[in-house]
């Protein structure tokens, strides 16, 4: 029984009951959980392709080999990091934090009974399943092997369902537009009185500018997919060359929304490290709104720089050094988010609590991840580490060490709002160690051996890549074991852990903490919150209360 020393007890888990009541909920915050159980799931079928593709890079180089000969053959192997691939992006990093806890914390954060519209809000979720539906049945009906990217020509060409694919792609996207629209009005109409764009935590920057991408970049995918359907089902001559298109259409198609998309992944995270940071270190943000505005500067010039994925597609020299140029220019506000970060943390009264060790976790692995993308925006080193692992540990540098990450830290911070449980703070953060350890142990090795040339999407290479396959893949073990911990503590705290007695346990500032019961009631308020002070105002140094729970 979830229950809280100052309401009667009925709170948004137990105000109905039954399946339906969830499934038809338009309650923000069961949508939220909703999400975020679906997309744990599918975390978990996109981690299974994972590791066969690590296990099959483990093994060492038959001489003579077949296609065959391998644990899973060459074809197989396209089709798994397909799969896993395209599962991550669409539907596991795209909609992790935005669609969990953007859900569940907007309204709170601004002091809103719920979304703007909150009907639309459950539609999102219902195309989310739908979309997702389409995607996994290529799993396993007729396949994929195109790559997460559907390069034409390869794509209009393949025999795998493709059209399945891009279908279930082009669906997911509406659910990401509408579910964009929604917050943007939300964060425009529906704060409460007092709440001045300056007074906002900075989640709500976060996920606001990234609202705006969904539903400026999304529609130029969702035509580009369609297209690319026509092109398969009608051959109406768009990317074809031979009908007069052009193949490279694509490319520019694609990336100009997928990279503005690699945006809508990390932005989110940037929200939740502000909040996780402040947070757990007593201290007001450094720079407030530079913080805020370098949201939307990221979303702004993130549109103008799509061109660094294609300097090798044949590009004009001259698109490729403004593309460039422009690349750099994005990595400006990224910066000023890191170093306010650390400023931050400087002389902060820093608890090593879960959620903080998750942050700290990210700061490292995103720092690498992000720096290494200077590398890649350098004409001159992208030639040779193009299509590497270089670009592959790059891209998991910064959405799983990045985005990944931050959900999970940010799933702790908020597990006793969301559950009205505790959860155990020893086991969370020997996860974080375990998790730091088996990403860098995956993934570092990429580094090295992109530098020396190994090339990405191979299913066999030659001998001198040996060690650092083998290393990466029993990092990927390491790393599944650390995972597979954390959703072990959500497990052991949903069906043993304490009860949370405190609506404020790490004493936190922001109107979600200070104005909710324990566990949120249907409507989130008693009465509509007013705010007064900033969401980082600690006005004196307290260790949070909130030590140990269920262990
Ligand atoms: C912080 C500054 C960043 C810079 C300067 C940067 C730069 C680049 C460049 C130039 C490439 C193309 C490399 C190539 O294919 O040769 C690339 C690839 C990629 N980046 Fe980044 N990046 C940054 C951050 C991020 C973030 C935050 C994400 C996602 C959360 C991300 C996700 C990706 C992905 C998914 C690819 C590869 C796509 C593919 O070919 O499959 N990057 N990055
Ligand atoms: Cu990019």
């Amino acid at each position: 029984m979830l229950a809280s020393h100052h309401d009667t007890g009925s709170n948004y888990l137990n105000a109905k009951k039954g399946f339906l009541s969830w499934l038809f909920t338009v309650d923000h915050k069961r949508i939220g959980v909703m999400y975020f159980v679906a997309i744990s799931v599918f975390f978990l079928v996109g981690g299974f392709f994972a590791i066969l593709l690590r296990a099959e890079l483990m093994q060492e180089r038959i001489v003579n080999a077949t296609a065959n000969s391998y644990m899973i053959s060459a074809d197989h192997y396209n089709e798994a990091f397909t799969f896993h691939g395209s599962i991550m992006v669409f539907l596991v990093i795209i909609p992790s934090i935005p669609a969990t806890l953007g859900n569940f914390l907007l309204p709170l954060m601004i002091g809103a009974k719920d979304v703007a519209f909150p009907k639309l809000n459950l539609m999102s979720f219902h195309i989310y399943i739908v979309g997702a539906i389409f995607l996994v049945y290529t799993i396993a009906f007729g396949g994929l092997d195109t790559g997460w990217t559907f390069y034409t020509p390869y794509s209009t060409e393949t025999s795998t369902s493709v059209v399945a694919a891009v279908f279930g792609a082009f669906i997911l996207g509406f659910s990401s537009i509408l579910t964009g629209l929604n917050f943007i009005v939300t964060v425009h109409k529906m704060r409460a009185p007092g709440m001045t764009w300056v007074k906002m935590p900075l989640f709500v920057w976060a996920i606001y500018a990234t609202s705006v991408i969904q539903v400026l970049a999304t529609p130029v995918l969702a035509v580009t997919l369609v297209l690319v359907a026509m092109e398969r089902l009608l051959g109406i001559g768009i990317f074809d060359s031979s009908l007069g298109g052009d193949p490279i259409l694509f490319q520019n198609f694609f990336w100009f929304y997928s990279h503005p998309a690699v945006y809508i992944m990390i932005l989110p995270g940037f929200g939740v490290i502000s909040e996780l940071i402040t947070t757990h270190s007593r201290k007001s943000i450094f720079g407030y709104k530079a913080v805020a505005i370098s949201s939307i500067g990221i979303a702004v010039i993130g549109f103008f720089v799509w061109g660094h994925h294609m300097f090798t597609s044949g590009q004009s020299a001259f698109a490729t050094v403004f593309f460039s140029f422009l690349t750099y220019a994005v990595a400006v506000p990224t910066a000023i988010k890191v170093f306010s970060w650390v400023a931050t943390l400087y002389k902060g009264s820093i608890s090593f609590t879960t959620p903080m060790c998750y942050a700290l976790v990210f700061l490292f692995l995103f720092l690498i991840g992000g720096l290494t993308g200077i590398f890649l925006g350098a004409i001159s080193t992208d030639v040779h580490l193009h299509n590497t692992y270089f670009v592959v540990a790059h891209f998991h540098y910064v959405m799983m060490g990045g985005t990944l990450i931050a959900w999970i830290g940010a799933i702790f911070h908020w597990w006793p709002k969301i559950t009205g449980k505790k959860y155990s703070e020893v086991w969370g953060r020997i996860s974080a160690v375990v998790v730091f350890l088996g990403f860098n142990l995956t993934f570092f090795p990429q580094f090295v051996m992109g530098t020396r040339g190994m090339p990405r999407r191979y299913y066999d290479y030659l001998p001198e890549y040996y060690n650092f396959h083998l290393l990466s893949t029993i990092g990927s073990f390491v790393l599944s074991i650390g995972l597979f911990m954390v959703l072990f503590i959500w497990l052991h705290s949903i069906f043993f852990g304490k009860n949370e007695t405190s609506s404020n346990p790490w004493k936190a500032k922001s109107i979600d903490w200070t104005d909710t019961a324990v566990v949120p009631i249907e409507h989130n308020f008693e009465k509509q919150p007013i705010s007064t002070h900033g969401p980082y105002d600690f006005d004196e140094i307290v260790k949070p209360a909130h030590s140990s729970g269920g262990h």
